[in-house]
């Protein structure tokens, strides 16, 4: 069980838009714990005798959303085990399953802080990740996945962003630009505690 209220921002972006890059920069400044669903689903799925490691792997292979009972609960666990106060949600929610799953689980025992948004074209977003793909060893990281990952985040992720720019929750960050740079506006954002 959580026990005082957790804070948490999601980070949300492109694939390789640099979500898991800015994340390790804002866990060494400002004492947050990231908690990636993608890295969260990958470790579950390598669990042997995990009963959902088939699933998983297919969808990541096809750039599809888990379903959010799966990865709401890998959440929440990791949420409960690291004992801590505040979290970066990376990667997640990413489609309306997430969002409805989260809001009916998960909304009301947290403080939902921001949303950050990194921007990046998708022709730079591919690059990113078909480069890393030469070592990650991400079953992924190939052009046929990227694709599929692409048309999943414009048709599913994009509108789950509307929806939080709506609520005014939404802190949208050029993610083109070197790393170094891209992470001086994510620390403005946190020296603000915007929300
Ligand atoms: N890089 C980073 N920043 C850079 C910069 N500013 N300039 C130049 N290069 C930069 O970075 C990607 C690469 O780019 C790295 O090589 C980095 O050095 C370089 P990274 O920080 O890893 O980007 P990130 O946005 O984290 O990319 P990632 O590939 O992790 O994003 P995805 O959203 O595609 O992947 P994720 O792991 O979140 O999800 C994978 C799959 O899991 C999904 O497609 C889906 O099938 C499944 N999933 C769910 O089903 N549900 C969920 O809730 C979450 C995931
Ligand atoms: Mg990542």
């Amino acid at each position: 069980v959580l026990k005082m209220t957790p804070n948490v921002v999601f980070v949300l972006g492109g694939p390789g838009a640099g979500k898991g890059t800015q994340c390790q920069k804002i866990v060494e400044h400002f004492g947050y714990v990231h908690l990636s669903a993608g890295d969260l689903l990958r470790e579950e799925r390598s669990k042997p005798g995990s009963k959902y490691g088939e699933l998983i792997e297919t969808y990541i292979k096809e750039g599809k959303i888990v379903p959010v009972e799966i990865t709401c609960s890998l959440l929440e666990r990791a949420m409960v085990q690291s004992g801590k106060q505040n979290f970066l949600i990376d990667g997640f929610p990413r489609n309306q399953d997430n969002l409805d799953g989260w809001n009916k689980v998960m909304a009301n025992k947290v403080n939902l802080q921001f949303v950050i948004v990194f921007d990046c074209p998708l022709e730079v977003c591919t690059e990113r990740c078909l480069k890393r793909g030469t070592s990650s060893g991400r079953v992924d990281d190939n052009v046929d996945s990227l694709r599929k990952r692409i048309n999943t985040f414009l048709s599913e992720t994009r509108p789950i962003i509307d929806y939080y720019a709506k609520l005014n929750l939404v802190r949208q960050i050029d993610a083109t630009r070197p790393e170094e740079e891209v992470y001086k506006d994510v620390e403005h954002l946190f020296q603000a505690g915007a929300g």
